[in-house]
């Protein structure tokens, strides 16, 4: 859209449209016509935008439609519900913001209706009985928000930790008696029953203030460097106890941020304090479905980058833990426990051993539950008691990952009183167009009624939210985010969701994944290369016989590699970039074609997406005579190996391509820009934000491969004349990568979501209590009885979870 001439943000859609209406009046009676004409049916954008260009024929006529206010509007419209003579707009002007309207076809009469009439409207198209069924049950979780704080601006979306200070500054600010919450979360800090902070003679703020006054004095006259140790009994008369730092001047900083808050709370010194305070030395981490494992385990059903995330993100965790802690004076082992399902037939796997120490880590584990015991598979999974068996003392902080993770996490952290963030980096509901509205059609299926009325509930209960990119929250200006498309949604016959979640909340929080910096790092650091590996990738790049690990070859080894790597899902497009190098000459002269993926046998695999591409990858080389160019390399397991392939393609002065028709984030992006090797990557999803197009990389846009196959060839032309362009794409990737997407950024941002949130939950406490009489209200009402219709496996299928 190029101009939005007169529409002022401040104008309903309401209130302009009608203008915008009379202006066009003709052709618009004719569009809406065609729009009526075919009865009840739901419009998509795409069918709107059609049906104008059918409607008005001449092509200055529709121009000036499309580019009025009018053509802002409907090319604003994410969907369209018709019941003739009606049609329900429902606009989306801008990330986050919903507005609807109901046009009469015949009189072009507009009139602005709220969501909940929207969605009856459309529910109108589905269930008409239902539609009119007053007592239709209708969630609205937004009910119970609203003495809470929100944010009012899209690009404030996602920096949820920020905003929370913010809000929480000016709430500690109203009067004397205000800063009273904070004193006894102070009071209430411990480590197993062992006081932290401050004790009880310190029971009012003035006496606090006082304290630490003196403290202040006394920190002063000490060297910087004194240990905490020689002056922790002159602070125990004080009422202090240990937590404040190690030696002195951590000391004097940390009580240096709360002298400033008690006097006037600012945003900058509450971030700080809480970014310090002693409050989680104990984590569980919720990640059930798939195969949770070590080794052996990625490329088996449901298991990609999920379990490598959990897996860097416990190191992660650890290592900042241990940092703070050693920071905070304190001497506490931090235990994390990823807990995951227990999976007797484990494929030659470690999934059927309880309890596995985390890899490189010192404190932490992967401990297994059983879905099934001797008496027959449980109804319901309850894993806390081995938790509390392995953990000593309460979590401090629950995190779920994905549906099933979530809702257990959200269980226990209600059962227990515990801190809880979330991580969703796939909702289901975007994956298949009108999964909601059809959701009677692919419950058998998917089972989506009850996957998404979890997803609401959990979405709900946990206190932060934890994603890895905005898109995944509000998406972009075209496109809503997974996370909105659970603002309003219907499943008719079943719910009408008139408020599942406010992204406007400042529960959400961006924190991006990183790549693990051990095993992806740049080709250039000769030293550090794992050149006991190079034999086997010769082998696996060039070996002339295929066998069951490799297929295909490259006749002319002196040209670069356009790499890829991933699953072989339909959605990750690796046939589409076979497709793209096969039909460009171009491309073809420039470089070979590397693909890391699934297997060549079809018989092998169990998933029905996964044949398909298989028997799509064969018909494509046969079809462009792609031999001599192109490798197919049967899906790799060994991240070392991995991380020295990508380096290898680096070494041939090549790229990575990331062809994906869609990705939440995309772990392989970051892995190959981690080792230096530039990257074209989908402009579906994460990864368009994870790249600065032109500047750390390419974004290819997956739905035009001619388009994208040229900007590859271009990009490798332009290196043939000018060999610094590659080192140039080289190092922006990486300068990216440091700026933006390491670990240690990750776990330093979730730790203090972990602390601020706790306090946060604290000081909302009754909102909190009345929307999770709610969710409980909705979990034993409705989510139990959906769970029961859900057949119980006898062996884990892709039909039956399919988060990833
Ligand atoms: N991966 C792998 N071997 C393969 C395919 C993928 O080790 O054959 C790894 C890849 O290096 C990355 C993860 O699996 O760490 C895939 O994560 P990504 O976010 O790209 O996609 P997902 O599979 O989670 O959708
Ligand atoms: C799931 C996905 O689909 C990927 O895009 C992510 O990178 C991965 O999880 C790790 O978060």
């Amino acid at each position: 859209m190029t101009s939005t001439l007169s529409f002022k943000r401040s104008d309903s859609i309401a209130d302009s449209m009608p203008e915008g209406l009379r202006q066009s009046r003709y052709h618009m009676k004719r569009c809406f016509a065609r729009f009526v004409e075919k009865g009840k049916w739901l419009m998509k954008r795409k069918d709107i935008m059609e049906e104008l260009e059918r409607s008005i024929e001449d092509k200055a006529e529709r121009t000036k439609v499309v580019e009025s206010v009018l053509g802002y509007i409907l090319s604003s419209t994410q969907e369209a519900a018709v019941v003739p003579p009606y049609i329900a707009f429902s606009v989306r002007p801008n990330p986050g913001f919903w507005e609807y309207v109901k046009v009469c076809a015949d009189d072009l009469k507009v009139e602005g209706i709220t969501v909940t009439e929207y969605l009856k409207f459309k529910d109108t198209i589905y269930d008409e009985k239902w539609a009119r069924d007053e007592n239709a049950l209708e969630v609205d979780f937004g009910a119970f928000d609203v003495s809470l704080p929100r944010l009012a601006l899209s690009s404030s979306i996602g920096n949820g930790v920020s905003y929370i200070s913010k809000f929480m500054s000016s709430k500690l600010n109203r009067d004397s008696e205000s800063a009273k919450p904070l004193l006894d979360y102070l009071l209430a800090l411990n480590h197993v029953g062992e006081s932290l902070m401050i004790n009880e003679t310190l029971s009012t703020i003035d006496k606090l203030q006082a304290a630490l006054i003196v403290a202040d004095v006394y920190l002063s006259s000490l060297p910087k460097d004194t240990p905490y140790q020689n002056f922790e009994q002159r602070f125990t008369e004080w009422g202090l106890d240990k937590g404040w730092g190690d030696n002195a001047e951590t000391v004097k900083e940390t009580m240096g941020s709360l002298s400033e808050v008690l006097q006037a709370p600012d945003p900058l010194n509450i971030e700080k304090f809480f970014s310090r305070l002693p409050t989680t030395f104990n984590i569980v981490i919720f990640s059930i479905h798939g195969y949770f494992g070590q080794a052996d385990v990625l490329g088996l059903p449901d298991t990609g980058g999920q379990v490598v995330y959990i897996l860097d993100q416990v190191r992660a965790m650890e290592e900042e833990l241990l940092f703070r802690i050693k920071k905070q004076g304190l001497s506490v082992k931090p235990q994390i426990l990823v807990v995951t399902r227990l999976i007797p037939d484990a494929r030659g796997t470690k999934c059927n051993q309880e309890l596995e120490p985390v890899l490189y880590t010192k404190h932490s584990h992967i401990l297994r539950v059983p879905f099934k015991t001797e008496n027959g598979i449980l109804r319901q999974w309850d894993a806390t008691a081995k938790i509390l068996e392995h953990m000593d003392g309460k979590p401090n902080l629950i995190i779920g990952n994905y549906t099933d993770g979530n809702l257990v996490a959200s269980l226990m952290a209600s059962r227990l009183g515990i801190t809880q963030g979330t991580i969703a980096h796939a909702l289901e509901k975007t994956k298949y167009e009108d999964s909601d509205a059809k959701w009677k059609e692919l419950d058998p299926k998917y089972h989506f009624s009850c996957q998404f009325t979890a997803d609401m509930i959990s979405m709900n209960a946990t206190d932060f939210i934890i994603t890895s990119t905005y898109q995944e929250i509000a998406g972009s200006k075209e496109r809503p985010g997974q996370y909105e498309s659970h603002t309003a949604f219907t499943l008719p016959g079943l719910s009408r969701v008139v408020s599942g979640i406010d992204v406007f909340d400042p529960k959400f929080n961006i924190a991006a994944p990183g790549a693990d910096q051990t095993v992806y790092f740049p080709y250039t650091q000769k030293q550090k290369r794992l050149t006991s590996f190079h034999p086997a990738i010769e082998e696996l790049l060039y070996n002339k016989q295929d066998n069951s690990e490799h297929m295909g070859f490259l006749t002319d080894r002196k040209k670069p590699i356009i790499f890829s790597m991933a699953r072989l899902d339909t959605v990750k497009n690796i046939s589409g970039l076979t497709e793209w190098y096969g039909k460009n000459k171009r491309l073809r002269s420039l470089v070979n074609l590397v693909v890391v993926a699934g297997f060549f046998d079809p018989a092998k695999s169990k998933d029905r997406e996964e044949i398909a591409e298989i028997k799509k990858m064969h018909s494509l080389i046969e079809k462009y005579q792609l031999k001599g160019q192109i490798r197919w390399i049967a899906a790799q397991n060994d991240r070392y190996r991995n991380g020295e392939l990508y380096r290898c393609m680096a070494d041939t002065k090549g790229a990575f391509v990331q062809p994906a028709l869609y990705e939440a984030f995309g772990l392989t992006v970051i892995e190959a820009m981690n080792c230096g090797l530039p990257t074209f990557a989908t402009n579906q999803g994460g990864p368009a934000e994870i790249i600065v197009d032109g500047v750390s990389g390419f974004h290819i846009d997956p739905n035009n491969g001619d388009e994208a196959s040229n900007k590859i060839a271009d990009f490798f032309e332009k290196c043939k004349e000018d060999p610094e362009h590659w080192n140039k794409m080289s190092m922006e990737g990486l300068r990216r990568i440091y700026e933006c997407y390491t670990w240690k950024i990750y776990a330093n941002k979730v730790l203090n979501m972990g602390s601020i949130y706790s306090f946060q939950k604290q000081l909302y406490k009754d909102q909190k209590q009345a929307k999770q009489r709610y969710i409980q209200t909705l979990y034993n009402l409705q989510f139990r009885s959906l769970a029961k219709n859900v057949p119980v496996p006898t062996e884990v299928t892709k039909e039956l979870v399919s988060p990833q």
